[in-house]
Formats: C-alpha cells, structure tokens, sequence
C-alpha cells in the first residue's frame, strides 16, 4: 500500500503521516524530515540545502528524487505514506517510475485542503510554542519564509492535484479540523483503498 499526502505547507502532513504510520503499520517517508537531518548531521548535501530551506524553496529534485530512491530500496515495508513528497511534476514522474521498477503501485492521493490564514496560524504557532518551550524554531516558520512556501506551493505543486486527478488516484479531505476527526478520515480513506 502506497498513499501520498499532498498539501500546502502546514496543511498537516507531517502530523497525519504519523498516525497513519503507526496505526497502520506503514513507513512514514518525510523529505522535509530527511533534509533537515542531513542539516542537522552536516553531510555536504545538508549544508548544500540549507539556504534553499531556510528561504522556503524547493530543494532541487535531484537531491530529493534521490532521498527517496535510496529508502524505497534499502527500507523493507508493508507500505509507505509519502509526507511531501512528491512537490513537483518532475518529482510525480520519478516516483511513478520508482514504484514501477519495484512491481508496486500507487493506491491513493490524499490532498490536504485548508485555507491560507490558517496554514499562516498554524505555522506561526508553531514557532511561538516552540520559542516558548526553549526549544529551537525552524528556520523557515517565519512570516517571509512562509510566504515563499506557499508561493512554491501554488506554482509548483498544486499542479500535482490535477496530474492525480487524471490518474483517478486523487481524494480530498478537509483539514481545518481537529486533528483527531481528519486522521479518522484519513484512516477511512487508505481502509476503502485497502479493500
Ligand atoms: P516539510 O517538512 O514537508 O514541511 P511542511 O510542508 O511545512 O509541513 P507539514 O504540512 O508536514 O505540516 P505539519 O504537519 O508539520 O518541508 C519543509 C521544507 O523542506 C520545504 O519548504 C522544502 O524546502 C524542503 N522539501 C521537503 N520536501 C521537498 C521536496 N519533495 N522537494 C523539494 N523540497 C522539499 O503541521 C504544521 C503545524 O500545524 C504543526 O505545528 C502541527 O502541530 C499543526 N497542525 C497540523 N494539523 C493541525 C490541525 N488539524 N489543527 C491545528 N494544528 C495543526
């Protein structure tokens, strides 16, 4: 079982990724987890992103197409949930070869739909509840950065809806909500395709 969840910054892919993961026994794959990590160890492509990050860019595929090909063939899985990633067309194509050469498939796109003002809020929470644990912010949930991100977003992105749609792959789910009431759609979301 493979199911990608699709969304703008803060729509809540990391968070639902994470239940889904471990209510369903799947892999979380995260790109924006794997990025910071090589930051965080300081590997040469870790220093290589960190601007790109920090600003709210898309890394360059390559790096990322890369990320993913590597866990796709070392990490053994019943199933993997991919937390953003795919983020650009070039990137969709990539994945889709990916999973074609192992014998998989893609069984849903579940995209995350929530407004700007709330990705803002939600965003800009985020760094004060961080700032107020003593714990560190990150770099990019700032208003600027925030502001790049989403641009990325609906340019390069949002494109993704149609291409899944067209792949007859696509769902939608609300995610303003309360994150307990969207993991339960999600969760009725990969169980319909499950079937
Ligand atoms: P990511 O790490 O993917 O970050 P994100 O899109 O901002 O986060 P997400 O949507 O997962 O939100 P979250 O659950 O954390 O990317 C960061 C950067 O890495 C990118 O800008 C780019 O530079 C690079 N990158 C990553 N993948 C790439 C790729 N494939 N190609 C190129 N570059 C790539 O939620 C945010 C906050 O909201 C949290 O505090 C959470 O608690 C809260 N929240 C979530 N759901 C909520 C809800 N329902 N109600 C209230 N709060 C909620």
């Amino acid at each position: 079982m493979n199911v990608i969840l699709l969304g703008p910054p803060g729509a809540g892919k990391g968070t639902q990724a994470q239940r889904l993961a471990t209510s369903r026994n799947m892999v979380q794959l995260s790109t924006g987890d794997m990025l910071r990590a090589a930051r965080t160890s300081g590997t040469e492509m870790g220093k290589r992103v960190a601007d790109v990050m920090d600003k709210g860019e898309l890394v360059t595929d390559d790096i990322v197409i890369g990320l993913i090909e590597e866990q796709l063939t070392t990490v053994k899985a019943d199933g993997f949930i991919f937390d953003g990633f795919p983020r650009t067309l070039a990137q969709a194509d990539a994945l889709g070869a990916l999973l074609e050469k192992s014998g998989q498939r893609l069984d849903a796109v579940v995209a995350m739909e929530v407004d700007d003002e709330v990705l803002v809020k939600r965003i800009l929470n985020r760094a004060e509840e961080a700032k107020a644990a003593g714990q560190p912010v990150r770099a990019d949930d700032n208003e600027d950065s925030l502001k790049l991100r989403l641009m990325e977003y609906y340019k390069k992105t949002s494109p993704l809806i149609g291409y899944y749609h067209a792949k007859g792959a696509l769902r939608h789910v609300d995610a303003m909500g309360e994150i307990d009431g969207i993991a339960k759609e999600m969760s009725a979301i990969v169980s319909s395709v499950a079937d």
